[in-house]
């Protein structure tokens, strides 16, 4: 964005404050420091080659190994100051399920193993659990029993399933068992989950405990963009079904774009449910600044160039602008439908993605073009293998676990 003094600032702030000196006395969510903090670090790092990324990712993540105290699948939680993890029984399968682009890409920038391989147990682990729908995982799981009877695309589960498709196309298309994995997912999504209200509108629901509970959550507004994206790099090898993906696409895309449309502020709501007779409830009416409707919105028009995504994209940031611009920020809605009422915080996903997505809407496709980039599941892209470093993945991974590297 040519903010050059803005990152300076930024670029000091890192090296004066971050891991390399002082790792706060605090219990960090692995999974949230994995996507925003690894995933931030490296992407400054693709972008800059300054070393500072990459050292402070490589620490960090050595940091975040201490999680995995129970061999296939890592804790949740975890103290970087002194290491004391919670052990779990029970995992959140997307927490577990997004760690494979950050992990292996620091591999194969360090050429240290060992990240590639922790998360190619998981995969592997994860590949061979059967359930009732075939690629489909409950959002809580151990490394051998299940522990609820949720399937959901959205709280607990959504990046699980991106992660599928994003690590096939950043294997240069060559790990074949992430395609099956996701190509079992998608079918199961369509057949399941995936369903058109009595006016016409396509949507997803949950499964909880055998009965669909026909609401949408803004977190699987994501969904629209991940099929359009699957289409688009051929995964399914097949034009019929790649042709429903693409529908399945546009349809949830505008879905979501809808939510925002029906309520007063032009935000949409976090949760809202289907109604007998087809409209849209809200059932959360909240407004957290979330990127996901942004996000297919971006990913639709990359591949169309059809301006009504723009259209819909600029209303967007319209109403964030008019409703959620306070003197020192942006703040969320607690009532989309009452913009008066206002919560008080800045999500950090809101720079990251939201932001991120809209002005990428506005910019020209060779910024960050989608056929040499994945973004991660924070929006921070990071480049598709080459051919000498797929070469080097398969190595890697095909290798026996290495001890885990000496604490920083
Ligand atoms: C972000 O941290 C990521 O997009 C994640 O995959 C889902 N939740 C938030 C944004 O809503």
């Amino acid at each position: 964005m040519n903010l050059k003094e803005e990152y300076q600032q930024a670029r000091q702030w890192v090296n004066d404050n971050i891991t390399k000196h002082h790792y706060y006395d605090e219990v960090i969510s692995v999974f949230e420091t994995n996507i925003r903090v690894i995933g931030g670090f490296l992407t400054s790092y693709e972008l800059t080659h300054d070393q500072l990324y990459l050292d402070e990712a490589e620490l960090l993540a050595n940091r975040l190994l201490e999680s995995w105290t129970l061999d296939i699948f890592p804790n949740s939680r975890l103290n970087l100051n002194n290491s004391l993890t919670l052990e779990a029984t029970c995992f959140i399968l997307s927490e577990i399920g997004t760690m494979f682009l950050e992990f292996t890409h620091l591999s194969i920038l360090t050429g240290i193993s060992t990240y590639a391989q922790k998360v190619e147990l998981i995969r592997e682990s994860l590949q061979t659990r059967l359930t009732p729908y075939p690629g489909l995982l409950p959002t809580m799981l151990s490394p051998t029993y299940y522990c609820c009877n949720i399937f959901s695309i959205g709280a607990n589960g959504d990046s699980y399933y991106e992660y599928l498709l994003k690590m096939w196309i950043y294997t240069g298309k060559k790990n074949d068992n992430y395609r099956k994995m996701y190509l079992d997912a998608t079918n199961s999504i369509l057949n399941n989950m995936y369903k058109v209200s009595s006016l016409g509108e396509a949507y997803i629901t949950n499964i909880e405990n055998g009965n669909l509970t026909h609401k949408m959550e803004h977190l699987m507004c994501f969904v629209g963009g991940m099929f359009a994206l699957g289409a688009q790099v051929n995964i399914t090898m097949d034009q019929r079904m790649n042709d429903l993906h693409w529908k399945a696409a546009v349809e949830l895309t505008k879905t979501c774009a809808n939510s925002y449309i029906k309520t007063k502020s032009g935000l949409g709501p976090e949760t809202f449910e289907f109604t007998k007779d087809g409209r849209q409830l809200p059932t959360a009416p909240n407004f957290i600044q979330r990127p996901e409707t942004v996000e297919s919105i971006f990913i639709l028009y990359r591949f169309t160039g059809d301006p009504m995504y723009q259209d819909w994209g600029w209303q967007i940031f319209k109403a964030i602008e008019q409703h959620c611009r306070v003197e020192t920020g942006y703040v969320g809605l607690k009532d989309t439908n009452n913009p008066s009422k206002k919560d008080d915080l800045q999500q950090s996903f809101f720079m990251a993605e939201t932001l991120k997505y809209l002005y990428l809407l506005f910019e020209d496709s060779e910024m960050i073009p989608l056929d040499k980039y994945v973004f991660n599941t924070e929006a921070h892209p990071l480049p598709i293998l080459n051919d000498q470093q797929v070469k080097e993945y398969f190595e890697m991974i095909s290798k026996n676990q290495t001890k885990i590297i000496a604490k920083s």
